[in-house]
């Protein structure tokens, strides 16, 4: 039997591996219609080349008995021949509400040797009738639960009206031993976490995540089938989360209501096939606890004397508890199924040293500047005491923490213990968040020692996808600055920062970094939401906003900033080669251009800019901003050209490669001089963004591109740029025959530079090239975040030029079905080794030079090809899978 399974394996050369639906692995609750099926291919022997799909089949089956016999009961697609392995979209019956579907997939190779079958996945259909009613507590019991806590606590609470205490609810239910599955669908108005029996139900965080409250609301679903006994308790903890928290700035609580409810339904399904649901209604009790406010800016504070023991076991008596009350289903409130990943504890880090800075105040290093939260040990029989941890992003010159930056966030965690304890116990918050690398703990029973806390790392678990290594600790370091910054900002949204009150999701910073992202993680269902939060954000009359979901800074987007309602889904469709990014956006993007058009009929954007940032946070080189918004109105046609080609819109195709070229022949008159290039403004930006957004005559663009390494040079190889220049920075020295002087600035570590952060310590992207330096210290810190991923654009640049692992963005090529290798080695880095798990497979690219001699070895994957450019060695190559070795190629 064995053999006989093995020879199947050896047969054939490829075997399908890593489903997923919708970008996601098995998620129990999908609203799209069709949705999508995606897996990679992985080589029998890894040594052989050219290997390809030639067909594949699908078989869905509504029970995983019959996908075992090879039975597709739901859609059984036949053999097909193709080689598509993505974006396939379901076609079988319709699933009922709630119902789960299981898949697999198996394929023919190049030769027609058919591979075994895939593991089997699985999706649940949505919920798609909600009867349960939102349940909350009576009006008054939160007020009641701030009597009586220490003076210092109610001073707080009384000047900041969000803070409010966590509810406690819980419904006791019996069921029947005989289940076959159990689904719990759930969310709030608020934030919750969900029990069984005493036991978490997942380990997501801040759940339902961050939506317009006003319009959508997302809800989890998760199945408890392992979870239920006889005898059954459910329990939700439920706290302000962004829907009545501190949240943005100009501090803005209760954006979305003052009233936290919850909404449950548990779909148990017998044996028997007859299936019960327990929901939230009027059965419900509620109850406050030792939560006394857990607020996203603020903190949480904990008293445990209000410990309410084992409150979500079944035989815990809730007497006492008071009747919830109940709220209808608002059929104008969208419910919607959980687009991305949720947000979760992704890795721990322990504090690496400890200092007593002053009796009894400790404070904690852990050595890179990071988001989450801190899990406190406190030994056994400890004292009655109130420990209180703060936390920061850097230090003043005294050792004492610096905490000026968060603005009005207090980022405070306090723990008030009852002493009453022999046995030790963890504490950690729930519905707050903070951004720090040093922790001050005051309070702590005896002296804490490093064991005695733990960093938790917390954001939306995109997966990662990219892997860097150079012979430069300093591009390293950057790496890992700019990674540190996405898994930073990354939470629910793409933030600006995760330390300050603002944490708002600023379309510039997102459209900017978008690319970079996409090669650090897999962002697919990330961005597939945020586009859902930026198209609900839309004005009627068509701007996009500038922060999204539309909250506490709710004027229309400047240019660069809401331009990311066409550049996020472009990045998406290049990237991942989804076209339902494109079907979903057309209307809104379209919009959004009309929005520009209808008011700069003369194709110079000058009317609608909004906010108008330029290029925001730049170094003493204003761009006019009339010459920015202008090459983005440029850019924005130019994408919508492609988009609508790639979508078959033949006229809107043709319309918006006219109005490209409009709007590039106004801007060449009004800014450009025809004869040396020069553009107005003359800073590095304007260079960058009329080379990148193609705005430039051909015999321009190399005028151009010497007037702006001239100015680089003439700034003694520094930068200037802002948020917007950086992203463009690179990438564009690299095409336009300036690679040299890219490397000058990557390596460069005098201020202003990447290294120049990194030279101070910098563990993070800093949102300000100069948000410390040497002369000056500490920036103004009324905007001074140490964690923003704007400025690290430039992570994009490393995976494409350096480490040359790019899609081919000719049509089709899109989502790196063709791949383009084109490394680009410079002056001060003899090696780049460098991995990117695309969509379409593993692509690894490392080279390494000595003696003017320059070697690549890749790794192509199966069922892509690759166009290998080593031009700079006169060498072209076109492969297919496999590894290749190109072996002392002539550097000059
Ligand atoms: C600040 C932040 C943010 C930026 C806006 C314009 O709030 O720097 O990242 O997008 O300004």
């Amino acid at each position: 039997m064995m053999d006989q399974y093995l020879s199947i394996i050896k047969n054939n050369d490829i075997n399908p591996i890593d489903l997923k639906t919708e970008y996601l692995v098995n998620p129990l609750a999908v609203d799209v219609n069709e949705p999508r099926f995606q897996w990679t291919l992985v080589a029998t022997d890894p040594l052989k080349h050219n290997l390809s799909q030639k067909a594949y089949q699908i078989l869905v089956s509504n029970d995983e008995q019959s996908l075992a016999k090879n039975v597709g009961n739901l859609w059984d697609t036949g053999k097909v021949v193709s080689d598509q392995t993505n974006h396939i979209h379901y076609k079988g019956k319709t699933l009922n509400a709630g119902q789960r579907a299981y898949w697999k997939v198996k394929v023919w190779d190049q030769e027609d040797k058919e591979s075994t079958f895939s593991t089997v996945a699985y999706w649940g259909n949505a919920l798609i009738n909600w009867t349960a009613q939102w349940i909350g507590a009576p009006v008054g019991t939160q007020k009641n639960a701030l009597k009586n806590i220490d003076e210092i606590d109610a001073q707080l609470v009384k000047s900041k009206p969000a803070l409010m205490p966590v509810l406690y609810l819980r419904k006791h239910f019996t069921c029947e031993p005989t289940i076959k599955t159990a689904i719990l669908y759930a969310t709030a108005q608020g934030a919750y976490e969900v029990l069984l029996n005493g036991k978490p139900v997942a380990d997501d965080r801040m759940s339902p995540g961050w939506t317009d409250y006003h319009n959508t609301i997302q809800y989890q679903a998760y199945d408890v089938t392992e979870l239920l006994g006889k005898d059954n308790a459910l329990g939700v903890i439920l706290g302000t989360g962004w829907f009545s928290s501190y949240v943005g700035y100009r501090h803005q609580f209760q954006l979305y209501g003052s009233n936290q409810t919850a909404l449950l339904e548990l779909h148990i399904e017998y044996h028997n096939n007859e299936k019960i649901v327990i929901k939230s209604d009027n059965t419900w009790k509620v109850n406050t606890g030792p939560i006394i406010y857990s607020d996203i800016l603020m903190g949480e504070l904990y008293y445990q004397s209000r410990d309410i023991g084992q409150w979500s076991s079944p035989a815990y008596d809730d007497k006492s508890w008071l009747p919830v009350i109940i709220k209808p289903i608002d059929p104008k409130v969208k419910l919607v199924t959980e687009r991305s990943q949720p947000v979760r504890v992704t890795q721990e880090i322990s504090p690496k040293t400890r200092r007593e800075i002053k009796p009894g105040v400790w404070v904690f290093d852990f050595e890179q500047n990071m988001v989450g939260l801190v899990k406190l040990h406190v030994p056994a029989n400890s004292k009655s005491t109130r420990i209180q941890l703060r936390h920061a992003e850097a230090l003043e010159k005294d050792g004492n923490v610096y905490v000026k930056n968060l603005r009005s966030a207090l980022a405070i965690d306090t723990y008030v213990l009852d002493g009453n304890h022999t046995k030790a116990q963890d504490f950690e918050p729930h519905f707050t968040y903070h951004g720090f690398r040093y922790i001050e703990i005051t309070g702590f029973p005896g002296e804490p020692q490093l064991t005695n806390i733990v960093g938790r790392v917390v954001h939306s678990d995109t997966p990662i996808t990219g892997q860097l290594e150079t012979s430069s600790p300093l591009v390293n370091r950057l790496h890992d600055n700019i990674l540190w910054g996405q898994k930073s900002n990354f939470f629910s949204v793409p933030t600006d920062s995760p330390q300050r009150d603002e944490r708002l999701g600023f379309l510039g910073d997102g459209e900017i970094f978008v690319h970079t992202a996409s090669y650090n993680a897999d962002v697919s269902a990330f961005f597939s939401k945020w586009m859902r939060d930026v198209r609900e954000a839309q004005s009627s009359a068509g701007g996009f906003s500038n922060v999204a979901p539309r909250a506490c800074n709710v004027v229309d987007g400047a240019p660069a900033w809401g331009d990311a309602g066409v550049i996020v889904p472009y990045t998406m469709y290049r990237q991942y080669g989804d076209l339902k990014m494109i079907e979903d956006n057309w209307e809104a993007m379209n919009k959004w251009m009309n929005y520009i058009g209808s008011q700069n009929p003369n194709y110079i954007w000058t009317k609608r800019l909004n906010n108008n940032y330029g290029d925001w946070l730049q170094v003493n080189a204003n761009t006019p901003k009339e010459v920015l918004s202008t090459a983005y109105y440029g850019y924005d046609a130019l994408l919508m050209s492609r988009l609508a080609a790639a979508s078959n819109r033949t006229e809107d195709a043709k319309k918006y490669t006219e109005l490209h070229q409009n709007i590039a022949n106004a801007f060449n008159k009004a800014f450009v001089n025809s004869t040396d290039g020069h553009i107005k403004g003359e800073t590095q930006t304007v260079y960058l963004l009329a080379l990148a957004f193609e705005m430039l005559p051909e015999k321009l663009r190399p005028l151009a591109a010497n007037n702006l390494a001239e100015n680089i040079k003439a700034h003694n190889w520094h930068l200037t740029t802002g948020f917007i220049g950086v992203g463009y920075l690179c990438p564009v020295l690299t095409q336009f025959g300036h690679n040299d002087v890219a490397y000058r600035l990557l390596l460069q570590n005098t201020y202003p530079s990447w290294g120049y952060s990194i030279a101070n310590n910098a563990t993070t992207i800093w949102e300000r090239w100069d948000g410390w330096t040497k002369e000056k210290g500490f920036q103004d810190p009324s905007m001074n975040s140490f964690n923003h991923y704007s400025l690290g654009s430039v992570g994009r640049w490393l995976f494409q030029s350096m480490a040359g692992i790019d899609t081919g963005s000719q049509r089709n090529e899109v989502g790196f079905k063709h791949i383009l290798i084109r490394p680009n080695p410079g002056q001060g880095l003899t090696y780049v080794n460098a991995s990117y798990k695309s969509i379409n497979g593993r692509i690894d690219s490392s080279w390494h030079t000595s003696d003017k001699k320059f070697t690549l070895k890749i790794n192509i994957p199966v069922n892509t090809r690759a166009t290998v450019d080593l031009s700079f060695a006169g060498k072209l190559y076109e492969v297919g899978s496999g590894i290749y070795d190109y072996n002392n190629c002539d550097l000059d």
